[in-house]
């Protein structure tokens, strides 16, 4: 692990900034990445959280049995994401968020697959299983974690999904949740379009949630949402992706003084934008690889630098890479 492959710069559009593409695992346990970051210890340094399908792809007959996923939390160093705790105990991981939804100041490690949704913590340098619950409508697909209201408790945004017979616009709902006895639904929103992903965007002046949502030939399609209570309502739609291509991964940040949401698609490009109230700018697009992105993550890169942590599946073995120089 750590093997660093310097490879080359490739931008279009946008400012003619080099950034360079380093390879930092090439043969990384998960075969199908998804990120999130948060300070899980509160030493004030972010921890990176992987979490995903180990092995092969298996068909969906039987949904959790024989199947592997695994979490790993990961900590941020120049270049590196490096491996400090992981656990096997978890069956299917569609993606992973990072937000204190308890509200006792302490980060909780989220992670959804199938109808489960599992709660995890780190206590010193293990990583615990603290609770699974079960949502027994849609199939839980996305998670994200902010502190909409502001009042110290975090709520958690899901995507569901109904699989049909017809993949290509499977109805989606996303739901705001907080977790009180158990994880009260405060609003609803329903989508007639499949939605590849989900992510909050935390800023001073409240959280912003964007959705890419396509079918199975085109998509790409970006939607930036305010809340209004628990009610996300659709502020722009913007194209985020050349050629209609779907982006199955999102991240927002704020990061260098600017909100950023970085979209990876599934031609293995990734492109930066500032995250404006009332359009998308774009800052870059680099070109990764020829699969496609499963995940991004924005990290702080030192000196006002920002790099995106890329993930992608070759086989049965994933590939993290990280995009600096900008
Ligand atoms: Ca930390
Ligand atoms: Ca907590
Ligand atoms: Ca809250």
């Amino acid at each position: 692990m750590d093997l660093l492959f310097f490879f080359c710069v490739a931008l279009c559009w946008g400012q003619a900034v080099a950034a360079t593409l380093e390879r930092v695992d090439d043969a990384a346990r998960i075969a199908a990445p998804r990120f999130a970051i948060g300070d899980l210890d509160g030493d004030g340094d972010s921890e990176v959280i992987v979490g995903g399908r180990v092995g092969a792809f298996v068909a969906e007959t039987e949904p959790l049995a024989g199947r592997t996923a695994r979490i790993e939390v990961r900590a941020q160093g120049p270049g590196t994401v490096g491996l400090r705790a992981w656990t096997e105990e978890v069956e299917l991981v569609e993606d992973v968020a990072v937000g204190d939804v308890d509200g006792d100041g302490k980060m909780e490690i989220l992670a959804v697959g199938w109808h489960r949704l599992w709660v995890l913590e780190m206590e010193r340098e293990a990583l615990k299983i603290e609770r699974v619950y079960s949502f027994d409508e849609g199939r839980l697909w996305r998670v994200d974690s902010a502190d909409i209201d502001g009042d110290g408790q975090w709520e958690v945004v899901l995507v569901e999904r109904r699989i049909g017979q017809e993949q290509e616009a499977s109805p989606a709902r996303i739901g705001v949740y907080r977790l009180a006895e158990t994880w009260q639904r405060l609003s609803e929103l329903r989508l007639d379009a499949h939605v590849g992903d989900m992510c909050l965007a935390a800023a001073k002046d409240g959280v912003q949630m964007v959705l890419e949502t396509g079918g199975e030939e085109v998509g790409g399609l970006l939607g930036v949402y305010d809340f209004s209570g628990w009610q996300p309502l659709l502020r722009y739609r913007q194209q985020g992706t050349s050629e209609y291509v779907r982006a199955l991964s999102l991240a927002a940040q704020p990061l260098a003084g600017e909100p950023l949401l970085a979209v990876g698609d599934v031609r293995g490009q990734v492109g930066l934008w500032q995250l404006g109230r009332s359009r998308l700018n774009q800052r870059l697009s680099v070109e990764v690889g020829r699969g496609a992105v499963r995940a991004v993550q924005l990290l702080a890169g030192g000196r006002d630098k920002v790099q995106i942590l890329v993930g992608a599946g070759m086989r049965s073995r994933g590939q993290l890479w990280i995009v600096e120089g900008f």
